[in-house]
């Protein structure tokens, strides 16, 4: 199995912190401003999972409304969208990720959508400003995974955040959407003007 991974976040919340970690089980302290997609790969059950990893520096440039957002939410088959306990500004924002990428990618299925949840840095539990139940509550209402790991403290956890995922997305994978055929273009363009006709009314 090949999967596509986006790590998405608001700036300094961990994204290559996560990454850097699951690839070399080390955290090296500063990241710089390095835009990748790393290739690894693990066993699951017997067989081998080929990940890309897309991690990229938050910038204007990959906030929301670009084209390089929507590039990244087409390419991948799952998201590991990550915040800091210690940055509220960086867990509202998750939810308003979420949101878009269910709306963009269509899931049949959305409450199997390959959505992970990452509270970072939850070894400055004393510059805690997200409560742990914050986190679950908004997993728990948008059907998506969630973790609180450490990155600079622990490899495991992690990894954990990655393998949960990849069991995510074995069964998001059959729900996705096909893209339209001819019978599926007439019916929802009669869908809509239906609805315009009503809207007149
Ligand atoms: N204490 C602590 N610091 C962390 C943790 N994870 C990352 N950091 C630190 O937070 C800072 C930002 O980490 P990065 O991994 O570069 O964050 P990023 O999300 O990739 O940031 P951008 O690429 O700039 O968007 C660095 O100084 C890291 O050392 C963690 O789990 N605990
Ligand atoms: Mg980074």
């Amino acid at each position: 199995m090949d999967v596509n991974i986006v790590v998405m976040g608001t700036e300094s919340v961990g994204k290559s912190a996560l990454t850097v970690r699951l690839l070399t089980r080390r955290f090296i302290g500063e990241y710089g401003d390095i835009e990748s997609i790393y290739s690894h790969s693990f066993m699951v059950d017997g067989r081998e999972i080929s990940l890309n990893i897309w991690d990229s520096p938050y910038s204007e440039d990959s906030s929301m409304e670009t084209s390089l957002f929507e590039k990244k939410v087409q390419w991948a088959d799952g998201y590991i969208l990550v915040y800091s306990i210690c940055d509220r500004a960086s867990f509202n924002s998750v939810s308003r990720l979420i949101q878009t990428i269910k709306s963009t990618k269509d899931y049949l299925n959305a409450d199997k959508a390959p959505i992970v949840i990452v509270g970072n840095k939850r070894d400055l539990h004393h510059r805690r400003t997200v409560l742990s139940e914050e986190g679950r509550l908004l997993a728990l209402n948008t059907d998506c995974h969630f973790y609180e790991v450490s990155a600079a403290e622990n490899y495991h956890s992690v990894l954990m955040v990655f393998h949960g995922l990849v069991d995510r997305m074995k069964d998001a994978k059959l729900t996705t959407k096909k893209p339209l055929g001819f019978k599926g273009i007439v019916k929802s363009m009669s869908a809509v003007f239906a609805r315009r006709r009503t809207d007149s009314f």
